[in-house]
């Protein structure tokens, strides 16, 4: 079981993927949302708990006296989470080459976006803001252009 404290309350993952929380249940920081499964991360704030769910979206709850339980929205794609004092962070799998959608994997969902950023990077950005451009570079030369094509299609195809 992987354990998180926070200011007096104590959460813990365990193996099936579920969250036992416990300790000062003041701002609710021990009720975790049902469903109470698919968790493969937890983290604790001062007084509110955070939870990655194994589909990369975040769940949050506990006091939400600074907005530190508002998950933004298109919240998925998430690897990683953290919780501070009175704010929580997540961390995208953004960074992946050729994952245009930024969901954390690359497949034929990453096919429009592909086309998208290499015909319009501007309608791109707007599609797609939380994304980056520059996963679209498959062959890594700085450019994003119609030689990335055919690597984007062996990247598909697993090659
Ligand atoms: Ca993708
Ligand atoms: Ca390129």
């Amino acid at each position: 079981m992987v354990v998180a404290t926070g200011q007096a309350h104590s959460l813990g993952l365990k193996q099936d993927g579920s969250i036992v929380a416990w300790g000062d249940n003041e701002y609710g920081q021990c009720n975790v949302p049902a469903p109470n499964s698919g968790f493969v991360a937890i983290a604790a704030g001062y007084h509110h708990g955070l939870g990655l769910k194994s589909d990369g979206s975040i769940v949050a709850w506990g006091r939400n006296n600074d907005g530190q339980c508002n998950v933004p929205a298109h919240s998925s794609g998430f690897v990683g989470i953290a919780a501070a004092y009175y704010h929580s962070l997540g961390l995208k799998a953004n960074g992946q080459r050729g994952d245009l959608n930024c969901d954390g994997i690359v497949n034929n969902f990453d096919i429009g976006a592909f086309v998208l950023a290499l015909t319009d990077a501007s309608a791109y950005h707007d599609s797609f803001p939380e994304c980056q451009v520059e996963n679209a570079d498959i062959n890594s030369d700085g450019l994003v252009n119609n030689f990335d094509i055919d690597p984007f299609v062996s990247l598909l195809a697993g090659e």
